[in-house]
């Protein structure tokens, strides 16, 4: 077996037992515990929005088919769906408040450490925001843009300025069902307003603030937390890293990073890089200071500079079961709260760092925003000061990392399938066009534990899509996964059907892009958007031979990011279960009626080899309705053919 193929869950397994061993509680056991979950909980027929209740439905024969209230399963399921995108929505969009808020204290010069990195970007971004930049300096460019894009979260009057990016199609029908986008903030609360007791009670109408509430986290706070960070942090580009616990050392401080804000992640990274930091952990002993990641703040650490990513959100526990974790430090989002037992257990510091997530027990060092820098250097310190205390008996790393590339925003898809001059998207066009690239899956989320353990899932749901020529996009948990099994390397190309093979081969690419965090997600909008501009594949995104695919959720931000595609034309397919399966006549709303109405609809399956099949059956649909499914001979690229893929 290939070192790589190994590192799927070798060094998982091996962690697991270590822990197992010690006595030690971890998810897996607490999730054994929780077998089987409550089934009116799975099923989205569980109520307890007033204390009339808590109500349930049966979902079988006997049984109630209405709370007190008189709502039925499909109101029932519909509000806590809702709510689920309200949640997710929240957390992607508060992520982007605070971003917004440091852009804006950086562009004033108000705080130190950070600045405009990408000046191109930002008058990209500023000519979305309608803010004028002929003759003004970057910084007053700058102000501006953070003004507006902070407007974006609280305004009460008018759309999202960024859903304006969309296809003109596409807005139409947003426009059309009563779907566009307003103020982030609005959509949220009005989400919680419609679903508390007594107020929307018709599941078709609680799915439409769905949409517009996911569609305010896709087009609004998340895509304002991907661009505003491009222009702070700088536009990723790609480059090599490593992944998995091998990337922990043993002869150094190892400080972990868990979350999602780069806000903090970068300033950590900087911070470990201070010269008389560095000094002050060779003279307790450390060869140096080495910074990794968990989670999505690892893919956007790694999508900038190339820092390691240990593991994903599964693999908390087991990094620090290294025993060579001298600070691990969180912000938001995704972090369990029985790490800290696992902490406690080794010598590693639990550090809290962000005003809105404390957890029991943890050491809490508040990011101070105005003084980044060195809040930065004192969490670090935190770690350096701790590595004498170390048991050496107890340090176990598994001897086990792949190597990745990653960076690939949609500005560099452009590049390398353009040109740096000729920046353009025609050649992808041209590929599926002509059936050597048959589409285009984004494969996205989380990892569940819920999964079946020891298969290796997301690598057999890419591996068939690749095979099969097409061409995969990732974010999140996803790509980290992927990231262990060698998909993201080019040699991958190895793996996927001749035509995709060809066009890697060609463009130097590997068939499997990493294109960051989960709030990059709106990365893949904007792509979409500019293969629709591009021309030949239809009018709309509903038109693209494109799926997407999001196998182990676990997280309400997985829901509102699948309702989000949906919404905007992807047909999306969800592993694990449906989390409105127990009402008939929602999954009929959202696995059918959505597609006549929003071009894109939700699907449900748990085997990942189906799902790849359905996924092909509908870009193949897809390519039939386009008329770009007739048999052409196949041939090798010609000169020609290279030249016009070459950078
Ligand atoms: O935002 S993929 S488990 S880490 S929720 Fe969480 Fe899911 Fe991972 Fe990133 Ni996204
Ligand atoms: Fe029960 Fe209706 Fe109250 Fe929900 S809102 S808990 S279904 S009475």
């Amino acid at each position: 077996m290939a070192k790589e193929e190994k590192a799927v869950d070798a060094a998982a397994k091996a962690m697991l037992e270590r822990i197992e061993e010690k006595g030690l509680p971890t998810a897996w056991q607490r999730a054994q515990a929780q077998s089987p979950h409550c089934r009116f909980g799975t099923l989205g027929l569980c109520c307890r929005l007033c204390f009339l209740g808590p109500c349930r439905i049966s979902p079988g024969e006997k049984g109630a088919k209405a709370g007190v209230c008189g709502a039925d399963a499909a109101t029932i399921a519909a509000r806590n769906f809702l709510r689920m995108v309200a949640g997710g929505a929240s957390a992607h969009s508060d992520h982007g408040r605070a971003v917004a808020e440091i852009f804006l204290q950086a562009a004033r010069g108000e705080v130190s450490g950070y600045q405009v990195k990408d000046t191109h970007k930002l008058k990209m971004v500023a000519a979305v925001l309608g803010v004028e930049t002929e003759g003004k300096d970057i910084k007053d460019i700058a102000i501006e843009v953070g003004e507006r894009a902070l407007a974006e979260f609280g305004k009460q009057e008018g759309e999202q300025l960024f859903a304006t990016r969309a296809p003109e199609t596409r807005q139409k029908v947003w426009h059309a069902l009563g779907i566009y986008p307003r103020g982030v903030d609005r959509e949220i609360v009005e989400a919680m307003h419609r679903t508390s007791m007594g107020v929307d009670q018709d599941a078709r109408s609680l799915m439409r603030q769905a949409s517009r509430c996911a569609l305010a986290d896709g087009w609004g706070g998340s895509m304002i937390a991907t661009e505003l960070q491009d222009v702070l942090f700088g536009t990723p580009i790609p480059l090599r890293g490593e992944v998995n616990l091998g990337v922990l050392k043993e002869d150094q401080v190892n400080i972990l990073v868990h979350g999602h804000e780069p806000i903090l992640s970068e300033m950590i990274a900087l911070a470990s890089q201070d010269e008389e930091l560095i000094k002050a952990a060779e003279k307790l002993g450390a060869k140096g200071i080495n910074v990794a990641g968990i989670c999505c703040t690892a893919n956007e650490l790694l999508m900038r500079h190339g820092i390691p990513i240990a593991g994903n959100m599964k693999m908390q526990e087991l990094a620090v079961a290294t025993g060579v974790v001298d600070a691990m430090i969180v912000d938001v989002q995704c972090i369990m709260q029985g790490l800290g037992q696992i902490c406690d257990a080794f010598h590693t510091k639990f550090i809290t760092t962000s005003p809105r997530a404390h957890i029991t027990g943890a050491e809490h060092i508040e990011f101070e925003e105005d003084k980044p820098l060195e809040t930065a250097k004192r969490i670090v310190w935190a770690g350096i000061e701790n590595f004498p205390n170390r048991a050496k008996e107890e340090v176990f790393i598994p001897d086990l990392t792949s190597d990745l590339v990653a960076g690939f925003s949609h500005e560099t898809v452009n590049y390398i399938l353009g040109g740096r001059f000729r920046g353009s998207y025609v050649p992808l066009n041209d590929n599926i066009v002509n059936g050597r690239i048959r589409g285009v899956a984004g494969v996205v989320g989380c990892t569940n534990l819920k999964a079946p353990e020891g298969a290796s899932q997301h690598t057999d749901l890419v591996k068939e899509l690749i095979s099969r020529d097409v061409l995969v996009v990732e974010t999140g948990c996803a790509a980290i996964e992927c990231g262990k099994a060698g998909l993201l390397v080019p040699e991958a190309k190895d793996l996927a059907g001749p035509g995709l093979r060809e066009v890697c081969e060609a463009v130097g690419m590997p068939p499997v892009l990493h294109a960051g965090s989960c709030v990059d997600n709106s990365r893949i909008l904007i792509a979409l958007t500019e293969m629709v501009h591009t021309g030949g594949l239809g009018e709309d995104i509903s038109d693209l031979p494109v799926a997407g695919a999001c196998l182990e959720w676990m997280h309400e931000k997985a829901i509102s990011i699948g309702q989000y595609f949906v919404a905007s034309g992807v047909f999306t397919v969800f592993g694990i279960g449906s989390p409105v399966a127990g009402s008939e006549e929602l999954m009929e709303i959202i696995c059918k009626e959505f597609e006549e109405e929003l071009g894109g609809m939700w699907a449900f399956e748990p085997d990942p080899l189906k799902m790849a099949e359905m996924m092909c059956a509908h870009i193949e649909r897809k390519r039939d309705a386009l008329g770009i499914n007739v048999e052409r001979e196949r041939k090798l690229y010609d000169m020609e053919d290279r030249r016009k893929l070459s950078v």
